[in-house]
């Protein structure tokens, strides 16, 4: 430093000194009062989910609004979507793929970055149970197949038939034209993908799935792979996916939101972000949907999608609602 300049900044310092306080501690409230003004305390507990799963995040508020942790909320929400015969693309009821076999995907991660998953997982309703069991109670994060199966009920898990009457017949039906065209919207996109954030402030997410109904048997999706279908960092926020999960893998989705939120942008900038990031690289993004949600730190939410018609749950200052979420094309 030059003597001058050192000269100067000692006589602030002096200045400050003798007024009591010091540059540093006068830095320090400056930054504080802004700080303070510049983030809004955060709306909290919260509860989301892609699509509309009103039960889902009623169930995880129920936990949140008691004390509970976010990681029980999200495992408990998925729940309610797996055991629920009525919906095809998740747990119990979940559209087979092409050979008849119901398999599931399923991944948790908590505020310690912490992650488990399952691929592949036949016969067990409950995957996202098998998923936190595999990251609390292994050694390993991803476990497929046959092994899943095991471990499941090594751990207590009931063996049960994960196709119903209805799921048989509808595959029967397909069968006759085997034609296999993945439909854009609802019909057959319904993964539940949650994040919630407790009253401590802790982010969780979890995301659970049986695929893309009448998929080759082996294929694997997005929802059980990091970063792709979820990921959590509890510093900035969190992220997860629904739709075609090739597309998610490929662009590394809910990694690339997290770190777009790190980088200051809002979830809605960032879930945007992310879905122009699929739409151009790939122009055949007219025949298949992606959605993405995401949290901050602060509570905030957001959404984005390629289509029209995709929609979240969410539960937030005692109000449990469905959003219509913002999408990228505009069809006419
Ligand atoms: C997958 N992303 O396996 C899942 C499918 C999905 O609603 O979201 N279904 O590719």
């Amino acid at each position: 430093m030059k003597r001058r300049n050192f000269l100067k900044d000692a006589s602030l310092l002096s200045i400050a000194v003798a007024s009591g306080t010091t540059l540093v501690s006068a830095c320090k409230t400056d930054e504080a009062a802004s700080t303070k003004k510049a983030i809004p305390k955060p709306i909290l507990p919260l509860a989301i989910t892609t699509w509309r799963y009103p039960n889902a995040t009623k169930k995880a508020w129920e936990i949140l609004e008691a004390g509970g942790s976010s990681l029980d909320a999200v495992e408990q929400g998925c729940m309610v979507e797996e055991a629920d015969v009525k919906n095809t693309s998740v747990g119990k009821g979940g559209n087979p793929d092409r050979d008849g076999n119901v398999t599931l995907d399923a991944s948790i991660m908590n505020k310690d970055g912490n992650y488990g998953a399952v691929v592949y997982l036949q016969n067990i309703t409950h995957a996202i149970s098998v998923a936190r069991k595999v990251m609390e109670d292994t050694p390993h994060v991803l476990m497929a197949g046959k092994g899943a199966e095991q471990f499941a009920l090594s751990k207590g898990f009931k063996s049960e038939q994960l196709l119903t009457d209805s799921t048989k017949k509808a595959w029967e039906k397909w069968k006759k034209t085997s034609k296999y065209k993945p439909i854009i919207n609802i019909e057959n996109h319904d993964t539940i993908g949650m994040l919630a954030i407790d009253k401590n402030g802790d982010i969780s997410g979890a995301c659970s799935t049986s695929g893309l109904a009448y998929k080759m048997a082996g294929r694997v999706g997005d929802s059980p792979i990091i970063g792709s279908g979820l990921f959590i960092d509890n510093s900035i926020g969190g992220a997860t996916a629904t739709g075609m999960g090739e597309e998610v893998l490929k662009t590394v989705g809910s990694f690339l939101i997290v770190e777009l939120m790190r980088q200051g942008k809002s979830p809605q900038e960032a879930c945007k972000e992310a879905i122009e990031r699929i739409v151009n690289s790939n122009p055949n993004y007219k025949h298949f949907q992606v959605g993405y949600i995401a949290v901050n730190k602060q509570g905030e939410v957001g959404s984005y999608s390629i289509h029209e018609h995709f929609s979240y749950q969410l539960y937030q200052n005692n109000e449990n609602k469905n959003v219509k979420s913002p999408f990228f094309l505009k069809r006419g």
